[in-house]
């Protein structure tokens, strides 16, 4: 008995935590307090916990919409945005957002539960089995596994260092089910916990390769700037308002970057694309990449004669990977670092002066800019029954110059090309949309992100094709009430509703049911739902979502007609050879 006793003592002194507290306390720890996931085994647990320790925890109808939340919520806070899933099918559902995440250079952690280790590996068919970190790997900027509670603190140090430094990316973290219950001296826990220290350190470019640029730069005749998501993820607003404003080089904003500067800012050249990028000389990508959607910095929309021929630009690269220049086209001046490092830099170098672009290039452009805006206006003004893209989008583009605090999110075909088009944005991160791969599905999720990490009102324009991936979270939206008007763009299916299966039997693999009522989903759970067909009803009830803040959804019919086989995109379509 006698030595029995101070065991039981010293037993009843020693306070336990366990792994659900210590990925909680981790968390908190590193100033991260919102989840967005989906319960289940082996998590469900640490939602609660999570909640009572108050975090907030944002559960949806399916982990494909909290992971995408999750990777938009790391772009507008430079905070890995946490997706918490269950094992094998809610990993696989969340795998996409993990995806997308890392080919935007969104920061996102990805955590799911996973089943037991033994049993996974030796393939003897556990409850949702699967080797979930191999799987996760090719699709994550890194991935962990966690086995034990004391390396909790190191797991997520160092999934928050890969998430948030360098270039951004996902980030996988694997934790096992047992790992949850796992209990350790509370003490002996605490220790074990890191607070991540300068998690996204500066990288302050070369002094000569800054040099490089500004001479490269100096010496155009024709120059051009390209403000990329990059340029928006850094913060560096300011700075680069002065960049582009004391060198006077016209600018365009990538589609993320929208409202960097504000869209009717004299020197963007937006309404003049289509003629600068061929006549540019000199041009500088700020966070931005030669990818598709610049068109790999060659060919025609370059310049050059043929599909691949290079247009005789040169390019400067702003961008903090070493390795993205010459991916596509060679870069004369990389300038490697940190977009806010780099453009106070150049704002060093330039004070002691800098001469503006020649006119001649100014006047071209502003002439083509003049003509197409009028152009533009035009076909705005113009008020056909039934209302088309162009129609409703002139009341759309009213109500954002109304609101520019407003969130606001986008996707779809011709409702993403003509919204980029037609609604000018005025503030940094206010516009996103569907990202390098031009996703479908980023709807629903991106408007809960955006109204709980803004508290700002969101407004989403949604092809009615692009809704219906994620139109279930509108009961998410009506569930955390909050302030987002979802306009369907509804032309009864795929680009439009008019195609017919030539053999009479099913419909069209590109139409939906005619006249669908998408606004009664809302309605559904609690929030407004309104029919609207023509831009003064459209406006109406914008507004009044606006004015309310309450979850509304607008069903805004056009014309089944309107729109183009894959919007703007349509080069990159195959189609049959018709005979
Ligand atoms: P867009 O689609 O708008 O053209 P991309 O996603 O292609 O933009 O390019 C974004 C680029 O910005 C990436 O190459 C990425 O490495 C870079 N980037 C992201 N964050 C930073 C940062 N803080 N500093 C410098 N470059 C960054
Ligand atoms: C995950 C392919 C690109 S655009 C689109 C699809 C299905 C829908 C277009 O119709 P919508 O817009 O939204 O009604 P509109 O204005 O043109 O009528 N699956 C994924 N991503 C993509 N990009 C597709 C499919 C696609």
């Amino acid at each position: 008995m006698g030595t029995v006793e101070p065991q039981v003592a010293s037993d009843a002194q020693t306070q336990l935590t366990d792994g659900f507290q210590l990925v909680i306390d981790a968390l908190k720890l590193n100033g991260i307090d919102t989840i967005y996931g989906l319960p289940g085994i082996p998590i469900t647990d640490l939602t609660r916990r999570a909640q009572a320790e108050g975090m907030r925890v944002l559960s949806f109808r399916h982990e494909q919409n909290a992971g995408y939340a999750a990777s938009i919520a790391g772009f507008l806070t430079q905070k890995p945005g946490i997706c918490l899933t269950v094992s094998a099918p809610g990993f696989l559902n969340g795998l996409n957002s993990l995806a997308h995440a890392t080919t935007n250079c969104f920061p996102m952690i990805l955590i799911s539960g996973s089943s037991e280790r033994e049993i996974v590996d030796l393939q003897q068919g556990d409850y949702e089995e699967m080797d979930q970190l191999a799987i996760a790997r090719p699709l994550a900027k890194a991935a962990y596994r966690v086995l034990h509670a004391e390396d909790i603190g190191v797991g997520i140090a160092r999934a928050i260092r890969a998430a948030v430094s360098g270039r951004p990316g996902g980030v996988y973290l694997d934790l096992p089910a047992k790992l949850f219950a796992q209990s350790i001296d509370a003490a002996v826990g605490k220790k074990s916990l890191i607070k991540v220290v300068d998690p996204a350190p500066k990288q302050i470019p070369a002094p000569d390769a800054v040099k490089r640029a500004l001479d490269l730069l100096r010496g155009a005749k024709k120059p051009l700037i390209i403000l990329g998501k990059g340029a928006a993820y850094a913060q560096a607003d300011a700075d680069i308002r002065a960049l582009v404003e004391k060198t006077g080089i016209p600018y365009l904003p990538m589609s993320m970057a929208k409202g960097l500067l504000p869209d009717t800012h004299e020197q963007s050249a937006a309404a003049a694309r289509s003629y600068v990028l061929p006549e540019a000389d000199v041009v500088m990508l700020i966070g931005a990449r030669l990818n598709w959607l610049l068109s790999h910095g060659k060919g025609k929309t370059w310049g050059g004669k043929g599909h691949k021929d290079w247009g005789g630009q040169k390019f400067i690269q702003v961008d903090i990977s070493p390795q993205e220049a010459d991916s596509n086209v060679r870069v004369d001046a990389p300038v490697v670092g940190d977009i806010g490092s780099c453009v106070s830099a150049f704002l060093n170098e330039i004070r002691s002066g800098w001469s503006k672009p020649p006119a001649e290039w100014l006047n071209a452009i502003n002439e083509r800019k003049t003509k197409n805006i009028a152009k533009m206006a035009e076909t705005l003004a113009k008020n056909p029954s039934p209302m088309n893209f162009h129609s409703a989008l002139a009341a759309v583009r009213d109500i954002v110059k109304a609101n520019p605090d407003a969130m606001f999110v986008n996707e779809g075909a011709n409702a993403l090309d003509f919204t980029r088009s037609i609604v000018d944005m005025y503030q940094p991160r206010k516009r996103i949309d569907v990202g390098t791969w031009g996703i479908m599905g980023i709807g629903m999720g991106y408007c809960v992100a955006a109204a709980v990490t803004t508290k700002q009102p969101v407004i989403a324009i949604e092809g009615d094709s692009a809704f219906g991936f994620s139109g279930m979270e509108v009961e998410t939206i009506c569930r955390y009430n909050l302030p987002v008007c979802v306009v369907v763009l509804n032309n009864n299916g795929v680009y439009k509703g008019t195609d017919v299966d030539p053999t009479g039997r099913d419909p069209a693999p590109t139409v939906f049911v005619k006249n669908a009522r998408y606004e009664k989903l809302m309605e559904a759970f609690g929030g407004v739902g309104v029919y609207a067909t023509t831009p003064a009803e459209l406006r109406k009830a914008m507004e009044e979502a606006l004015r309310s803040k309450k979850p509304t959804l607008i069903n805004a019919v056009i014309d089944e007609t309107a729109g183009t086989e894959s919007g703007r995109i349509t080069s990159l379509n195959p189609t049959a050879k018709k005979k």
